[in-house]
């Protein structure tokens, strides 16, 4: 179209550039999350640069679901990295040591925990896709979606046994880096209870030379727990019945239990469009999803709908307000009324409405909140995949103007064609990596 944006990049242009980052972050089997910081495949990376690459070859975005699942552990935890021969990342697979993991897939190295369970959403934005491009790719998707749906109802059968936490129903994870929002302020206070020990073994790290700046990635102490945290999980295997007793850190999180909610409906979804023989799974898949959006609606505040997480270790409510926070708007879990509250208080001037963004769309965390930093990863910054969860949401559940325009607003950031991993709410600045593979995925996803 002649449609231009704020940098007066055409539309046109935008999505070829997005493009031409897919295909050349692309190894062949995957597409890496970005060219230098990230060379491998991340899980729920992996699951939003399918959608992407739905727009350029559906055969070629189901090859990526089919990596991903080819790394499956025989136990069904899809894990949060898929490793390449690439070095330049830490930690790599020896530090991880899932090599003794009687558990491990056998032809591909991996590291032990996992990320947001989001494939199944992504299959079945795959699946529609495909339908609207072409009678022979709307196949090929329906034939993968016969093939790939059994390992799909492994891993959400592997959360639903080993990961939901009783009785509050939160999907627990035991690292900062399962949440996929490593060093968000939500994690502070149970990652102030990690000590990391004297045995921890010395390392280096490699992230911060990626970045022009090492104040936009974690700080050194917080990689010290995350490092412990690994040692900790690596001294049991990985062993999914030993790793929450295991762990220092265990915590019910309402952001990845409001994504597992949809995620089974989606899986359900997709059985039951496709008429398999599941019924039994699709009940169950039916009742997960049930429970964790009960748990969402649990993990409410009444008054203000704001949704918290829960240590699981000291049981304390997690009362630390982020985008997370607004988890109930993702799987639709509270009464109308309350939602639309919950809602205003997303657009208003807290968060997507507060004046001088560049973009209006919602932050990482508040600029109001005490510890707002613009430029630190998960503690400010606007990041294109959050914001395109959200206005897939709110889409899906009839928020359809919201949902526009903050498609439009999303656009608006990541106009300059950086592809940045996240983005300076106040500037428009893209920090991190830029070519950052899920970013360039969902702008497709925003244009096509
Ligand atoms: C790391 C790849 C990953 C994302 C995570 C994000 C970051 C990796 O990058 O973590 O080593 O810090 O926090 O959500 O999957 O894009």
């Amino acid at each position: 179209t002649a449609e231009t944006g704020p940098t007066g990049l055409s539309d046109t242009t935008l999505a070829a550039r997005a493009a031409a980052v897919l295909r050349d972050n692309d190894t062949g089997a995957l597409v890496t999350a970005s060219p230098k910081l990230y060379p491998h495949m991340w899980s729920w990376d992996a699951a939003f640069i399918a959608i992407g690459l739905a727009y350029l070859d559906v055969g070629r975005a189901l090859t990526e679901l089919d990596t991903l699942l080819s790394a499956q552990w025989s136990d069904g935890m899809l894990p949060h990295i898929v490793f390449t021969d690439a070095d330049g990342y830490f930690p790599g697979p020896d530090r991880w040591g899932t090599d003794a993991a009687p558990q491990r897939p056998s032809r591909v190295r991996t590291s032990g925990i996992c990320q947001p369970p989001v494939h199944a959403i992504a299959l079945r934005r795959i699946v529609s896709i495909a339908r609207r491009t072409s009678r022979a790719e709307a196949e090929l998707a329906e034939s993968f979606t016969a093939r790939a749906w059994s390992a799909l109802y492994r891993w959400h059968g592997w959360i639903a046994r080993h990961r939901v936490a009783e009785p509050c129903g939160l999907v627990t994870i035991v690292h900062g880096w399962e949440s996929g929002m490593d060093n968000s302020p939500r994690w502070d206070a149970p990652y102030a209870r990690v000590r990391p020990g004297p045995d921890l073994p010395p390392y280096v790290r490699l992230d911060t030379l990626g970045v022009d700046d090492p104040g936009e990635r974690p700080g050194d102490d917080e990689y010290d727990r995350y490092l412990w945290l690994i040692e900790q999980l690596r001294r049991v295997r990985y062993e999914p019945t030993r790793v929450l007793a295991a762990s220092d850190f265990r915590v019910g999180d309402v952001f990845s239990t409001a994504l597992f909610a949809i995620a089974c409906d989606d899986l359900a979804g997709l059985a039951e469009e496709l008429a398999l023989p599941v019924s039994a799974e699709v009940a169950e898949l039916r009742s997960w999803a049930q429970r964790s959006r009960q748990a969402v609606a649990d993990a409410a505040d009444p008054v203000t709908g704001l949704a918290f997480d829960r240590d699981l270790r000291s049981g304390e409510v997690l009362r630390t307000t982020t985008v997370a926070a607004f988890a109930p708007l993702l799987c639709s879990a509270l009464p109308e009324s309350l939602e639309a509250r919950l809602l205003a208080d997303l657009v208003g001037p807290g968060w997507a409405g507060h004046p001088g963004l560049v973009a209006a769309v919602p932050p990482s965390v508040s600029p109001d909140e005490a510890g707002f930093d613009p430029r630190r990863y998960w503690r400010g910054p606007q990041w294109p995949v959050v914001v395109w969860l959200f206005s897939f949401a709110l889409q899906r559940n009839g928020h359809t103007s919201l949902a526009r325009r903050w498609r439009a607003e999303g656009l608006r950031l990541v106009s300059d064609g950086a592809f940045g991993e996240y983005y300076e709410p106040f500037t428009g600045e893209p920090l991190g990596s830029t070519q950052q593979s899920w970013t360039a995925a969902v702008t497709l996803d925003w244009l096509c």
